[in-house]
């Protein structure tokens, strides 16, 4: 017997491993209860799923593949190399949390940079949806499109940890029975879902690699992760200053003449502007107190990003993005060992 919540073989022996459940009648295992009702993850598996094991499993399905993928989380999501696995195959392309991103970006440009990274990696995507839980939106326009396949067909959702894949599998075939949380590798094994003489195919999400969402402690991720809309928060530069994130990023700005930087984050995430003298002392005085959440890693990486005359977002891979505007001496990034950013056109 499975969990309906996770898809884990359920046991009733080990209460420290998973798929267990104190009651045999029960239909989801005690970390699903938790989640779902406590919002308590129990144990931590965002890196305790073989990522070559669900690779494995998701090739040996025969079926449509469905590539469920954060719009917030676009840059990342292109380059995990997970996707290589699939060329050739026929593949529709999910972006969910439409919601998150400010209503005045515009989808267009948003397909246009997906379909661009896409190609240049030979993955044939058939068809590009935008989805929100949150807004009921898209819904209808997938399901319809799923629909046009033979009766029969498996539709295999898959994607990196924390896309929304069990989410969006909910509001599709309108049920709660998946579980779903904020915290990455919730799924833990294969849901088959049947409606309408067709299978949905719920799977645990990939690893993120050189993410914040791998970083970011267990209790701290409600407070960075994005559950809502974007809203800007705008800052004129006229001399060199630098920002902090928390304690998880810093970011020396040196204007040649007025600038601006433009932070979209998750709004209780505390943006600490300082002058640039003053930054060193700052992080050293104020880690883990006034610059928080922060993680066990010091800032020791450092980057610069080049800037010519048109808008660029240095995007942070989980947390958001900054827009910088303007012409700049130097721009200098901080960051933990072991998560990349990217720099992008900018989209808004
Ligand atoms: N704002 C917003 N949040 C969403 C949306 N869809 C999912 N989420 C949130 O994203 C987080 C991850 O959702 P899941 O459905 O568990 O994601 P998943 O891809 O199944 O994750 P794993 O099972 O860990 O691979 C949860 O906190 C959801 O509430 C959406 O449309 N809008
Ligand atoms: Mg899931």
């Amino acid at each position: 017997m499975k969990c309906v919540g996770c898809g884990v073989e359920l046991q009733y022996d080990a209460a420290d491993e998973v798929g267990y459940s104190p009651k045999k009648e029960a239909l989801y295992c005690q970390r699903c209860f938790r989640l779902r009702h406590y919002d308590d993850p129990v144990y931590s598996k965002r890196f305790g799923i073989d990522p070559r094991l669900v690779l494995q499993g998701i090739q040996n399905q025969e079926g449509v593949l469905v590539l469920v993928m954060d719009c917030f989380a676009i840059e990342e999501s292109l380059e995990q190399p997970f996707l290589q696995e699939f060329s050739g195959r026929e593949i529709l392309l999910v972006l969910t949390k439409r919601d998150i991103l400010p209503a005045e970006i515009e989808e267009e440009k948003i397909v246009k940079m997906v379909v661009k990274k896409i190609r240049s990696k030979k993955l044939p995507i058939q068809q590009v949806f935008f989805h929100s839980v949150k807004l009921n939106l898209g819904n209808e326009e997938l399901i319809n499109y799923l629909y046009q396949y033979p009766l029969g067909t498996n539709f295999i959702f898959m994607g990196l940890a924390n896309a929304g894949k069990s989410s969006l599998l909910n509001q599709l075939l309108e049920m709660d029975t998946l579980t779903a949380s904020c915290y990455p590798g919730t799924t833990l094994s294969f849901s088959k879902l049947r409606k309408d003489g067709y299978t949905f195919i719920d799977t645990p999400g990939m690893e993120i690699r050189a993410s914040y969402v791998m970083e970011v402690s267990e209790s701290d991720l409600k407070k960075v992760l994005p559950n809502k809309t974007l809203v800007a928060r705008n800052y004129q530069l006229y001399s060199p200053q630098s920002y902090f994130i928390g304690a998880l990023f810093r970011m020396d700005l040196t204007p040649t003449e007025r600038a601006s930087a433009t932070f979209y984050f998750h709004d209780q995430l505390k943006i600490h502007r300082t002058k640039l003298e003053q930054a060193n002392d700052l992080y050293r005085r104020q880690k883990g107190k006034d610059l928080k959440p922060c993680l066990t890693k010091d800032l020791s990486e450092e980057r610069n990003v080049e800037k010519g005359k048109d808008k660029v977002d240095i995007v942070l891979p989980g947390l958001g993005w900054i827009c910088l505007s303007g012409h700049f001496q130097e721009i200098k990034l901080y960051l933990p060992k072991g998560i990349e950013v990217y720099t992008r056109k900018a989209i808004l």
